[in-house]
């Protein structure tokens, strides 16, 4: 049986399991100052647990494509504070983030346990300090950068470049020292991608989790691809397409699934498990 090592956590993966998305951006939460803050986003991660939240992932930097720069003192200050009382809620705390140096001061101040890194531990100093720590990792393909990626992407066969990728960079994190067993990959849907880049991703998870030799975490709650493929330009108008787009990834093995609706995706997982239980 599959498992993820996570931090404080051991995760069976016989089950598609629901990380739900947790924004501490100041435009996610109304602004009446620090503690305000720090309140509404405890309340957003408890309501999701309810809802059936098996991890949080809260990050501070938003990476979506021409998305304002962020200092990490800024990521830094928007994260720490919210960390001590997310590690209290009894699951997984996943951090999202590509610096190294919010990675150190968040693992120094404990609870994190997993790294959810958009750029799968390229900033310098990363595959050392996460090798000495007890987290598990979320390695994640993107072509370029946020405020450039969606530009022109170009791929030959973005499945093979993908999944050579997400094999290379296990390959370096278990070189350095960090256990298989505490790995993810993600193909970054929506990271240097165009709308058909992205649909061969989704429609060959087993192929990327057979080249990566990890299991796989898909997030496309809510994206722009979504907004392609229905006409839908509001994200939040979008979730009868994240719920699909979210069923559909489980059914191709993903093994977690980085959504915003919550409560919406595990309802849907919960069908597709009951008829896949029938006789
Ligand atoms: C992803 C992410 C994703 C992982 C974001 C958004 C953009 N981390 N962080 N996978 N997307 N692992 O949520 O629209 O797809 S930020």
């Amino acid at each position: 049986m599959s498992e993820l090592l996570c931090g404080r956590f051991r995760l069976p993966l016989t089950r598609p399991l629901v990380m739900g998305i947790l924004n501490v951006t100041p435009d996610s939460f109304s602004d009446g100052g620090r503690f305000d803050r720090v309140d509404a986003a405890l309340e957003r991660a408890r309501q999701m647990i309810a809802e059936g939240a098996d991890l949080i992932d809260v990050g501070g930097e938003s990476t979506r494509p021409n998305a304002p720069f962020v200092s990490p003192e800024e990521e830094l200050a928007r994260v720490l504070p919210v960390l001590p009382g997310l590690a209290g809620l009894g699951v997984p705390v996943s951090l999202d983030t590509r610096r190294t140096v919010v990675m150190r001061e968040a693992l120094a101040i404990g609870g994190v346990d997993l790294i959810n890194d958009v750029s799968a531990l390229e900033d310098d100093g990363a595959l050392e300090l996460l090798a000495s720590a007890n987290v598990a990792v979320c390695l994640m393909h993107k072509q370029g950068n946020p405020d450039t990626m969606q530009h022109d992407p170009c791929y030959a066969d973005v499945v093979a470049e993908v999944g050579g990728y997400l094999a290379r960079r296990v390959a370096l994190c278990e070189a350095a020292g960090i256990a298989r067993a505490r790995l993810l990959g993600d193909p970054g849907l929506g990271f240097g991608k165009t709308l058909a880049h992205n649909l061969a991703l989704l429609k060959h998870v087993p192929a990327l989790e057979q080249a990566a030799g990890v299991p796989m975490l898909i997030g496309l709650s809510r994206k722009s691809m979504l907004g392609a493929i229905t006409g839908e330009a509001v994200p939040a108008e979008r979730l009868g397409a994240s719920v699909a787009g979210a069923l559909l990834a489980a059914q191709r093995g993903a093994a977690i699934v980085r959504v915003h609706d919550v409560k919406a995706t595990r309802q849907a997982l919960d069908v597709w498990r009951a008829l896949e239980a029938a006789e």
